[in-house]
């Protein structure tokens, strides 16, 4: 037989298409597509069954200490083997410099405890806290060069906010380099503002977390990072866009032609500010920055997947564990601004995008393989390897039975935070097989890949569809020569 293993008749989704019909696979890659092929080695029926790309989650938090320095629930092991059980076949997580850090130093822990523990692939963005001389001309360079092709920074947090003009400088230097930058952007004055006054009042509970990070701080943000963004005429990606406001502003920016991406995720489609005004401190499960809205704002930040200005769906995994560790450090008494930040979601990201997007009819299929793996894939330069089933490309595939209904709860989930955020929800569908390079890594009896047997993805330049600005009128940039030398768009004045 050609094959070492062969998917049979299941409805495929590739190139665009629907094929009912069969996947060979042999040496890690898919290698035949089509109907009627011959017997693997081993088969594995797919009778009514999706077959869709693996999952790419490209923003989750594995063993990251935070900027208020408390230690993620999950390391490399139990984070991709919960990635996995819910259908999610590379991630992308974070490798964080902190202050005083050299990126060399950051990037050599990282990937040592990823090739220990990772069940499935990987890679890395870089978090940039401290844009110095060294980083920036040296140390970032080669970091992209050798694979680690996306960068996060923020504009809020004491320990990691950057400057606008340090912002610039990332900028400037991800185009000549070939790098995206992605930006987490909140107000960060607004935040401190309101919070101390919360707290000066005595307001401390955990709804008051959504208070304190007031919709206009993302929208602000937003607007000043798209605007560094045009003025150097780069690309940026928004993470987590949780405000209807903020969908609206990239909405219009991209109508006049900037070049701005951006993100959302389940938390912002399924939850609400309600969830954390919820007895005692139970509302600290809810909190993430930026904090889940109202209504209008999950249909605003559906209506962004849908249309195509949110270009990817990640989980934002952030795992805490409900106790001193993580959302509680002083227990009863922990105020909101001491709470860690953050959701779990890499295992539910998908099938909750799955049931309530894809069976419930908000999106087709093919949006669902866009928002989940395929746009992934092209933005942070893993394609055409990862997001997609095609001749060639690495067998990474999740088998969906989509009549599988699931009643939520955390016990069922593999990550370490001990409980969900969804817990109690019936959602339909579910990844029942999911193959990582041609490896079954789960199937009905349970997890089967080796703690380390995940590979590091050497990531390429981001493949960012380019808008052009309008000549003239609204949206124009009148670049004149001594400030397109001045931002390196030329090289002399
Ligand atoms: N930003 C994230 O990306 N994740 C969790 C918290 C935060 O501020
Ligand atoms: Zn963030
Ligand atoms: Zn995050
Ligand atoms: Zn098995």
């Amino acid at each position: 037989t050609p094959f070492e293993l062969t998917i049979r008749n299941g409805r495929i989704v590739t190139d665009g298409r629907v094929v009912q019909g069969d996947v060979g696979i042999k040496n890690g890659l898919i290698v035949a597509i089509g109907a009627d092929l011959p017997p693997g080695q081993r088969d594995i029926d797919a009778a009514g069954r999706w077959v869709l790309p693996g999952g790419i989650d490209s923003h989750c938090h594995v063993e990251q200490k935070s900027g208020m320095g408390m230690m993620c629930a999950d390391d490399f092991h139990s984070a991709t083997v919960a990635a996995a059980f819910g259908g999610t076949t590379t991630i992308v997580p974070f490798a964080a410099q902190h202050r005083g850090m050299s990126v060399p130093e950051v990037l050599a822990d990282y990937a040592q405890r990823a090739a220990e523990k990772a069940v499935i692939d990987y890679g890395f963005h870089l978090i940039l806290a401290n844009p110095d001389e060294q980083t920036l001309k040296v140390d970032l360079p080669k970091a992209i060069r050798d694979g680690i092709t996306s960068l996060k920074v923020y504009m809020t947090y004491d320990k990691m906010k950057l400057e606008d003009h340090e912002l610039l400088d990332v900028l400037a230097l991800s185009r000549e380099e070939g790098a995206l930058v992605m930006v987490h952007a909140e107000n960060h004055d607004m935040i401190k503002w309101i919070a101390q006054r919360l707290l000066d009042r005595g307001h401390g509970a955990p709804k008051f977390h959504g208070v304190a990070h007031d919709p206009l701080a993302e929208t602000e943000a937003t607007f000043r990072a798209i605007s560094l963004g045009r003025l150097v005429d780069v690309p940026l990606l928004i993470v987590h866009v949780a405000g209807a406001e903020t969908v609206e502003l990239i909405r219009q920016a991209q109508s006049l032609g900037a070049n701005v991406l951006a993100e959302s995720c389940p938390q912002y489609l399924f939850l609400t500010a309600d969830d954390l005004d919820r007895p005692g401190m139970e509302g600290a499960k809810f909190c993430c920055s930026p904090p889940p809205r109202d209504a209008d704002s999950q249909e605003a930040v559906w209506q962004g997947l849908i249309d195509g200005t949110l270009a990817t769906y990640s989980s934002d995994h952030a795992p805490y564990r409900y106790d001193e560790t993580g959302k509680l450090p002083k227990g009863d008494s922990t105020l909101f601004k001491e709470m860690a930040n953050g959701v779990p979601g890499i295992e539910l990201r998908l099938p909750l995008l799955f049931s309530e997007g894809f069976l419930a009819g908000r999106i087709d299929i093919h949006q669902f393989v866009a928002l989940s793996s395929g746009n992934h894939a092209r933005l942070y330069g893993m394609a055409p390897r990862k997001g997609a089933i095609a001749v060639g490309a690495d067998a990474d595939i999740a088998i969906w039975n989509p009549e599988r209904e699931v009643a939520i709860s955390a016990d069922m989930l593999h990550d370490n935070t001990g409980y969900t955020p969804y817990e109690g929800r019936t959602i339909r569908g579910w990844p029942e097989v999911v193959l990582s390079r041609g490896r079954i890594v789960v199937d009905e009896d349970g997890l089967h890949a080796e703690r380390g047997s995940g590979q590091f993805i050497r990531r390429g330049p981001p493949d960012v569809p380019r808008r052009e600005a309008p000549a003239s009128g609204l949206g124009s940039r009148p670049y004149g020569r001594v400030l397109k030398a001045l931002i390196g768009l030329e090289k002399q004045a």
